[in-house]
């Protein structure tokens, strides 16, 4: 049975992100993990931020920051390695004088997890992490999944054994907003079939239930595995604004690598 396990940013262990690759835990909640006032103020400096911009392949979802999953060629390749120590220094910044969400959650994972976790590097440059994402009212953000390999180089030396997702909820609508979890992991090849010519993601209409659904409060961080189907429900009222990170996992005892 896959459970949704509670936690203080302490508490999170090796054995609980091991049970998310391994399907026996569906997310770990930590409620809390950025406090208050922290939140309350940054939600305006990224709400009206002057580089907030449309994500390459649906501009009704804005971000600031590149993300890897919008690498389509080896110009867009370049520019993500290119600007992904600007990018992860806007967001410090942006936090100063308090520490960056995204710097707290990887000194954490690294001390939770045996091995550690470090930024992944491709072929030896840096990957960005912690983009700040902006689901605007009224936006779905349909049931789908999250796979590195979609946007990694063709020459296939780079694999991961599994993937996770980490978001840190920066402002959350007062209806809707609920992230959706169906626990069950397609594969690449019945992911695609499933998703036929649509260029992103899977109709609700294709999928029973899902098994459950979460509505995260401000400051919360909530890990998840996104190769299983998973959804957030449009907002009705503000926008819904995280800050995205994914966990690559290359086994029980090798490091995890973090990137966005
Ligand atoms: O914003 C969320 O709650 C989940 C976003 C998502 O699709 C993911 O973490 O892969
Ligand atoms: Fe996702």
């Amino acid at each position: 049975m896959q459970i949704l396990t509670r936690k203080t940013a302490r508490q999170i262990s090796h054995e609980d992100i091991l049970g998310l690759v391994e399907g026996t835990a569906l997310a770990i909640h930590v409620p809390g993990f950025v406090p208050e006032d922290v939140v309350a103020a940054a939600r305006e400096k990224v709400i009206d931020h002057p580089e907030k911009g449309g994500l390459s392949q649906d501009t009704s979802f804005q971000r600031i920051g590149f993300a890897y999953s919008e690498i389509s060629d080896e110009a867009s390749r370049d520019l993500y390695h290119a600007q992904a120590r600007d990018n992860i220094q806007r967001m410090r910044d942006l936090f100063a004088p308090y520490a960056s969400p995204s710097d707290t959650f990887r000194a954490v994972v690294d001390e939770a997890w045996n091995a550690g976790a470090s930024l992944l590097d491709i072929a030896g440059r840096k990957a960005f992490i912690g983009i700040c994402r902006f689901q605007d009212k009224g936006v779905d953000l349909n049931p789908h999944t999250d796979a590195l390999e979609r946007n990694l180089p063709a020459d296939g030396t780079h694999r991961l054994a599994a993937q996770l997702s980490a978001n840190i909820y920066l402002n959350i609508p007062r209806q809707g907003g609920e992230l959706e979890l169906w626990g069950t992991e397609p594969g690449e090849d019945a992911y695609n079939e499933l998703k036929g010519e649509r260029v992103w993601g899977l109709e609700r209409d294709q999928l029973g239930p899902p098994k459950e659904v979460i509505k995260p409060e401000p400051g919360d961080l909530l890990l998840l595995n996104p190769r299983q189907i998973h959804a957030v429900r449009p907002s009705s009222d503000e926008p819904r604004v995280t800050l995205g990170h994914f966990l690559g996992f290359y086994g029980p005892d090798r490091p995890l690598a973090l990137w966005s």
